[in-house]
This record gives structure tokens, sequence and C-alpha cells, in this order.
């Protein structure tokens, strides 16, 4: 099983601005986290990072013929990215929406989502355990899947 992360705007400056808010790990940390996490249960995962919207999408369309699922955390572009949504939608593969920080905890325009009225779920507010914890929990929803589609 293989599993992509996609990474949004500014998350390539984790752990090197606004520790208060994201915490001291960077972005290398979290694809650590992933590829323990993922090796841990069996799975691989590979991870990219873009600030532009177009390069998601096109990552998102390509990554789609290799891979099983996607964890997300499009930053900043979750409460814009209709383009995204929609990329999500096309390819037709399953997907976890993950924030580090509790974004209903924060301001109201980090409230909406565009992308999680399609996601299996979102886990939101955990640090970097966010990361895990969703591709843990993508991992097991694709497993049962299977079993679902073998069984029929
Ligand atoms: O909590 C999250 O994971 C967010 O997706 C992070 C986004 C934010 O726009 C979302 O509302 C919630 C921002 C990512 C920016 O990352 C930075 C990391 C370090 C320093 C500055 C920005």
């Amino acid at each position: 099983m293989r599993i992509a992360a996609v990474h949004g705007p500014n998350l390539n400056l984790l752990g090197r601005r606004e520790p208060e808010v994201y915490g001291r790990h960077t972005l290398s940390d979290v694809n650590a986290a992933l590829a323990d996490e993922a090796q841990g249960v069996g799975a691989g995962v590979e991870c990219f990072q873009s600030n532009h919207e177009g390069e998601l999408v096109d990552f998102i369309q390509q990554a789609a013929a290799r891979v099983d699922g996607f964890v997300v955390n499009a930053g900043a572009y979750t409460h814009t990215s209709i383009a995204l949504r929609d990329a999500l939608a096309a390819v037709a593969r399953p997907y976890v929406e993950v924030h580090i920080s509790n974004v209903f905890a924060r301001e109201r325009f980090r409230h909406r989502s565009y992308l999680a009225g399609n996601a299996v779920g979102v886990i939101s507010g955990f640090g970097v355990a966010s990361y895990r914890l969703g591709l843990r929990a993508l991992v097991e929803h694709l497993r049962e899947k299977e079993i679902g589609e073998q069984a029929r």
C-alpha cells in the first residue's frame, strides 16, 4: 500500500517560524515521522510540498496513478481552494485532511475547509502527531475497504 503526503504553502517553514503555533519540528521531521509510521503499518509514503496551488494539483493528478490515498495538509489552501478540492475529487483516492494546529480554536476563516467534505476524516490540533494519526487512519480505512471489496 502506498500513500502520498501533500504539504501546502509555507509548511516548508515549519520549525523555523512561529514555533508557538506550529511547534519546533521541521518539515523533514514530519516526513521522517510519516516514513516511520508508514513502515510501522507496512505501507510506503512519498512526500511533496509546494507553495504553488497548480503544482499541488499537478502532483495530486500524477501521484494518483501510483498511490492508494493521500494525507493532505493543504495549509491555507484548505480554506480557499476549489482547485484542490476538484483535483482530489477527480482522482477519486481516499484522503485524510490533517492540520498541525486546531483550526477550530483559531480565526473563523480557518473553520471552513473546501477539502473536508470529501475527506475520509479530519485530524487537527495534534502537532506532528496529526500526520502520524492521519496516515494510520487512512491505512486502516483502505484496508477495511479492501476487505469489504474482497467479501463482495
Ligand atoms: O495547522 C495547520 O496545519 C494549518 O494547515 C497550517 C496553515 C494554516 O493556514 C492553516 O489554517 C492550518 C499554515 C501553514 C504555515 O506554516 C508555517 C509554519 C511555520 C511558520 C509559518 C508558517
